[in-house]
């Protein structure tokens, strides 16, 4: 199936193809209101509905965060503005000497065939004392899985896909598709 995937993150595009290989997945780098809301769903449907009357066809878009247990889940919906600002180094700071370290990523993909629908996926784990690895993108390297030692940032895109947030909503989209 064509789909138009709206997004100006290369990380989020690479790993996106590469789960469906099946599907003609042609990259729209545009941009799209995101509103401030209290849940990535909000923005996820704002979105949408914006972006299916500007274009004809199949279009996804996925809208995603890291959330910080000990930061009351800061930096959540926020996390491009923060990443931007501040990013890994300024999140390691503001966990200095924090011991509960939990946080979990989140991602809310949103598809449009006419109407809208959303699978959304979470990955649990904690926020490493440093960084490490120099793959993936975002807080890869500062964000260690529940049951590994390795950060995001040192797997290849192939095993990150196998715990992550976003792979776990891609692969509910993936099997949404496989019934058309
Ligand atoms: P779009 O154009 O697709 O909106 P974006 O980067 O602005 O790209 P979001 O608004 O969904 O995307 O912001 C989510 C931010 O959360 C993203 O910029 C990263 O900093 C971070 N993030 C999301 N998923 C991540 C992942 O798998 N690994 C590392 N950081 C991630």
């Amino acid at each position: 199936m064509k789909i138009y995937f709206v997004t100006t993150n290369d990380g989020k595009y690479e790993e996106v193809k590469k789960m469906l290989p099946e599907h003609d997945i042609i990259r729209k780098n545009m941009t799209y209101p995101e509103i401030q809301a209290d849940g990535l769903e909000e923005v996820a449907k704002f979105g949408m509905d914006f972006l299916s009357k500007k274009l004809d066809g199949n279009i996804m878009l996925e809208d995603s965060g890291l959330f910080v247990q000990s930061l009351n889940g800061f930096p959540g919906v926020y996390s491009a503005y923060v990443f931007k600002s501040i990013g890994n180094d300024g999140i390691l700071k503001l966990m200095e000497g924090v011991e509960d370290r939990r946080a979990y990523f989140k991602s809310v993909i949103a598809f449009y065939d006419g109407e809208v629908r959303f699978f959304e996926g979470i990955c649990k784990g904690v926020i490493s004392e440093t960084k490490k690895g120099g793959n993936g993108f975002g807080y890869d390297p500062i964000f260690i899985p529940e049951g590994e030692t390795k950060t995001f940032g040192e797997m290849e895109r192939e095993e990150k896909n196998e715990y992550s947030h976003r792979g776990k909503a891609i692969l509910k989209l993936k099997k949404f598709l496989e019934s058309f």
